[in-house]
C-alpha cells in the first residue's frame, strides 16, 4: 500500500444514533474506493465493521471500527462510531483523531436524542459536521420533516446540497445544487448517470442553489464581495467557502444517501475527497505542555493511541494516529506516560476486519501496530528527545452500576484479568473491588451497556457470571453529643488487663471552635485541649480526635492506643456496620494500674467507651446522594418527571432547551439503581442524563428503620 502524506489524507468519524446506517455506508464506501470487493450488510452478519461475535449476536456496533478506503490519490479514514450512548467510548476517542465528522441521519426517524447528543460532542470537540439524509429508499423517509427538525435543533447553518427526487421506496434520483445537476442511479446504485435537472426541480433547485451560494460567501470577505458583484459564485469559489464555513461551523452541508442501495456514496466521496479539510488544513493540536504540534513528516516521530482492543487472530491491538514525523516497521519509541520502550514490531493499515501491512506512516495518518508491551489508550509515544506529551481522553462519567460475580468462585482471579482487559478496550467500563460492600462493581453507561459485557465475557471467555444487586455505601454518623466512660479489667493469673476511658463525642463540623465545656444531666464538664489529632478518613469525612486528660490520669502514651480503638469502631459503626464519619471525639478522663494497663486494655476500653457513647448520640445513617441531569422530551417531562418522585428526588430546577426540558435534581444512589433502563424505557429511548456523586445525608427515618432491620437480620443469619 502506498505511503500518503499529510496534504492527502483526511480523517473521518461516523456519527449518528443506532440503525441510522452508519456501518452500511461504511461498507458503501469502502466498496466504491476498491477495499472490498462486495459489499456486506447488517442482515447477513458480513459487514467489514461489524465483525465482534457480540455485534453479531446484538445486531448492533459495539466497538468503533477504523477504516480507510483509497480514493482518487487520497485516503480518507474513517471511524465508524457505535450509536447508542451506552458505547460513547467509540465516539470519544474518535472525535480526538478525526477532523470532520459525518453525522448519519436517519429520515424514517428524524433527528433522535442520539444524534443531539453525538452533535454535542463534536461541538466539544469543535469539529466539522456534514450531515447525511439516509434510508432515503425506505418507504417511511421523509427528507424534509428531518431537515426541518435538523434546522430546529442545529440552528440555520444546515444548509442542503442534495434533495432527494423522489424519497420513499421508488428512490433513485437526488438533485445537487453545488453542481447544479441530477444523480439518477439503476436499481444497483454505484455509478450515477448525471442529468440536467429537469424543468420540474429547476425552481427548487435554483432557490437551494442561492442559498447555498450565500451560505458559502458568508464566510469570506472577498466571496462575499465577489458574489454583490457577480450575484453568483462559481464552483471552486464555492468549494472554498464551503470549506472555510464547514472549518469554522458556521455551516454544516446536507447530503443525501441510500447507503443500503450505494446511491449518493460516490457523489459523496467526492466532495469528501474535495472539500472536507486535510489533516494539514485543521487547527495544530496542542500538547500538555501547550506545544503546537505542526503535522508534518519531517518533525520528531510521535504518535498517540487513542484505541486498544483485542481482535481475533491478532490479540491486542493499539490505534494510533502519528502526530508528527514518520514511523517505520521496527522503530523503538519511548512511551511518555509509562517510561517504558516499545518497538513498533509491525504496522498496518486496517479496514475492519481486513488489514494490510505497511512499513511507513506518515504524520496525519491513523495505523495500527501490536504487541506493545505496556502501552494503553491515551499514551504518547516518541522518538528520543522529543517531549510532545498529549493530553489524556476525557470520558463521562458512569450511569450505571451493578455488582458481578463468578458462578465458580475459582474463575475469581481469571474474571479479574478479563475485567481488566475490558477496562483497558472500553475505559468507560470501570470496575472497583469494594473492600467496603464485599462486591466487584462495575460501573458502565447503561444496563445494555454491561449486559454485551457479561455476554463477552459468558462467550468469549467461558466465565459463566451473575449479575447481583449491588450494595450501597452508607455511612453512619451522629446527631448530638454524648458521654460515655469505660473500664476494660481483665484478671486471668498473673498479669491482668486494666484500662479506662471517658469521653465525649459529638458531631464534627468543620470550622468549629474548640471544646470548652458539656453539660449532661446537669454535671458540667470542663475540657482542656492538649493535644488534637485531625484524621481525614479514607472513606470520606474527618474524626477529630482531641486529648482532654488532666492530671495524668492516663499517660500520653496510652492515646495512640485509644485512637486505635476508635478507629476500628468508625471502620464498622455500630448501626450497621458501614464506615462512621464526621464525629469529634474529646478524651477527658479515665484510670490506669501502674502494672496491668497496657496498650492493647486502652484500644479496648477506648472502642467500648466510643461504642457506647455513640448509640446515645442519636447515630443516623447517611446515604450517597448524586446529582441528577435528565434531558428529556417535553411530552415526556410528567411521565419522568412523576417516577422521580417516586426516587425520593428532590427537584432542584427545570429548563427548556430545543424542545426538551432538562431536569436537575439530587437523588439517593439507592434510588437511583437500573435508572437509565426505565428512563430509556418511559421515554422511549428519546432521554438522556448524568449523574454525579454529590454528597452524603441523612436517610429519613423509615429507611433507617428498614436498614436496621435488615442488618440486625444478616447479623442472626451470619
Ligand atoms: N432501507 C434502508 N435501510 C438501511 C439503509 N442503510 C442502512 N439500513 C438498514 O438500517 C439498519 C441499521 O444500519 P446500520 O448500518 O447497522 O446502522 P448503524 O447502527 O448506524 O451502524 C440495518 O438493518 C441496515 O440494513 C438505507 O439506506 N436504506
Ligand atoms: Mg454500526
Amino acid at each position: 500500500m502506498k505511503v500518503y502524506q499529510a496534504n492527502q489524507i483526511k480523517n473521518i468519524a461516523l456519527l449518528g444514533s443506532s440503525g441510522s446506517g452508519k456501518t452500511t455506508l461504511a461498507e458503501a464506501m469502502l466498496f466504491e474506493g476498491g477495499v472490498i470487493s462486495r459489499r456486506g450488510d447488517i442482515e447477513n452478519r458480513n459487514t467489514v465493521s461489524d465483525y465482534h461475535k457480540v455485534e453479531h449476536e446484538y445486531g448492533y456496533s459495539v466497538f468503533s471500527s477504523v477504516l480507510y478506503t483509497e480514493w482518487l490519490g487520497k485516503k480518507l479514514n474513517f471511524i465508524d462510531c457505535p450509536g447508542s450512548d451506552d458505547f460513547i467510548t467509540g465516539a470519544i476517542t474518535s472525535l480526538n483523531v478525526t477532523d470532520t465528522a459525518l453525522m448519519l441521519l436517519n429520515t424514517t426517524q428524524g433527528v433522535e436524542v442520539g444524534t443531539q447528543n453525538l452533535f454535542r460532542y463534536t461541538e466539544n470537540y469543535n469539529k466539522p459536521v456534514i450531515f447525511i439524509a439516509n434510508q432515503l429508499d425506505h418507504e417511511k423517509a421523509n427528507f424534509e420533516q428531518t431537515i426541518d427538525q435538523a434546522r430546529e435543533s442545529f440552528g440555520k447553518k444546515v444548509v442542503i446540497v442534495q434533495y432527494p427526487v423522489n424519497a420513499g421506496l421508488g428512490f433513485n434520483a437526488l438533485v445537487d445544487v453545488l453542481k447544479m445537476k441530477m444523480y439518477q442511479w439503476g436499481p444497483n446504485g454505484g455509478e450515477p448517470e448525471i442529468l440536467d435537472i429537469p424543468d420540474s426541480e429547476k425552481e427548487k433547485a435554483n432557490e437551494l442553489h442561492n442559498a447555498l451560494v450565500e451560505a458559502a460567501a458568508e464566510n469570506d470577505e472577498e466571496l462575499m464581495e465577489l458574489y454583490f458583484d457577480k450575484g453568483t459564485l462559481d464552483e471552486d469559489q464555492m468549494r472554498s467557502g464551503i470549506k472555510k464555513g464547514l472549518i469554522a461551523r458556521d455551516l454544516f452541508p446536507v447530503f443525501c444517501v441510500a447507503a443500503i442501495k450505494d446511491m449518493g456514496v460516490r457523489r459523496l466521496m467526492e466532495f469528501l475527497g474535495n472539500i472536507v479539510p486535510f489533516v494539514s488544513e485543521m487547527p495544530k493540536p496542542i500538547t500538555k505542555d501547550a506545544q503546537e504540534v505542526e503535522c508534518s513528516a519531517d518533525g520528531p516521530a510521535s504518535i498517540y493511541v487513542f484505541k486498544t482492543s483485542i481482535e481475533p487472530h491478532l490479540g491486542e491491538v493499539s490505534f494510533f494516529k502519528v502526530m508528527s514525523g514518520k514511523i517505520s516497521e521496527g522503530m523503538d519509541l519511548v512511551n511518555m506516560s509509562k517510561s517504558a520502550r516499545e518497538r513498533l514490531s509491525q504496522l498496518y493499515c486496517v479496514a475492519g476486519n481486513t488489514r494490510s501491512k505497511i512499513t511507513e506512516l506518515v504524520a496525519g495518518d491513523i495505523g495500527a501496530t501490536v504487541k506493545l508491551k505496556e502501552t494503553t489508550t491515551s499514551d504518547t509515544l516518541n522518538t528520543k528527545g522529543c517531549d510532545y506529551v498529549f493530553e489524556a481522553i476525557k470520558y463521562p462519567e458512569h450511569k450505571y452500576r451493578t455488582a458481578i460475580r463468578p458462578l465458580d468462585e475459582h474463575d475469581d482471579e481469571k474474571l479479574g484479568e478479563v475485567l481488566q482487559r475490558m477496562h483497558e478496550e472500553d475505559p468507560t467500563i470501570v470496575v472497583e473491588y469494594s473492600k467496603e460492600l464485599k462486591q466487584i462493581i462495575v460501573h458502565g453507561q447503561g444496563e445494555f451497556h454491561l449486559n454485551t459485557m457479561k455476554w463477552r465475557i459468558e462467550n468469549n471467555d467461558k466465565i459463566k457470571v451473575e449479575f447481583v444487586k449491588p450494595r450501597i455505601p452508607y455511612r453512619e454518623t451522629i446527631t448530638k453529643a454524648a458521654r460515655a466512660d469505660y473500664r476494660h479489667k481483665k484478671q486471668s493469673g498473673g498479669s491482668g488487663q486494666f484500662g479506662e476511658v471517658h469521653m465525649v463525642i459529638e458531631p464534627y463540623e468543620e470550622g468549629m471552635p474548640e471544646p470548652t465545656v458539656y453539660k449532661f444531666n446537669g454535671q458540667e464538664f470542663k475540657m482542656n485541649v492538649r493535644g488534637t489529632e485531625e484524621v481525614k478518613l479514607p472513606w470520606g469525612g474527618t474524626l477529630m480526635f482531641h486529648n482532654c486528660i488532666v492530671g495524668g490520669a492516663i499517660d500520653n502514651r496510652f492515646l495512640p492506643a485509644i485512637l486505635k480503638g476508635i478507629m476500628e469502631k468508625m471502620e464498622e459503626g455500630p448501626l450497621t456496620g458501614s464506615y462512621a464519619r464526621d464525629i469529634r471525639v474529646c478524651v477527658y478522663d479515665g484510670k490506669m494500674h501502674a502494672v496491668d494497663s497496657n496498650e492493647i486494655s486502652f484500644k479496648l476500653a477506648g472502642r467500648h467507651a466510643f461504642s457506647d457513647a455513640f448509640k446515645n448520640a442519636a447515630p443516623k445513617i447517611l446515604e450517597p446522594i448524586y446529582n441528577l441531569e435528565v434531558k428529556v422530551p417535553s411530552d415526556r417531562m410528567g411521565d419522568v418527571m412523576s417516577d422521580l418522585q417516586g426516587r425520593r428526588a428532590i427537584i432542584e430546577g427545570m429548563s427548556s432547551e430545543k424542545g426538551f426540558e432538562v431536569i436537575k435534581a439530587k437523588v439517593p444512589l439507592k434510588e437511583l439503581n437500573k435508572y437509565s433502563t426505565s428512563l430509556s424505557s418511559i421515554t422511549g429511548g428519546r432521554a438522556m442524563f448524568t449523574q454525579k456523586f454529590a454528597q452524603y445525608e441523612i436517610v429519613p427515618h423509615d429507611v433507617q428503620g428498614q436498614l436496621l432491620d435488615n442488618y440486625q437480620k444478616e447479623l442472626d443469619e451470619a
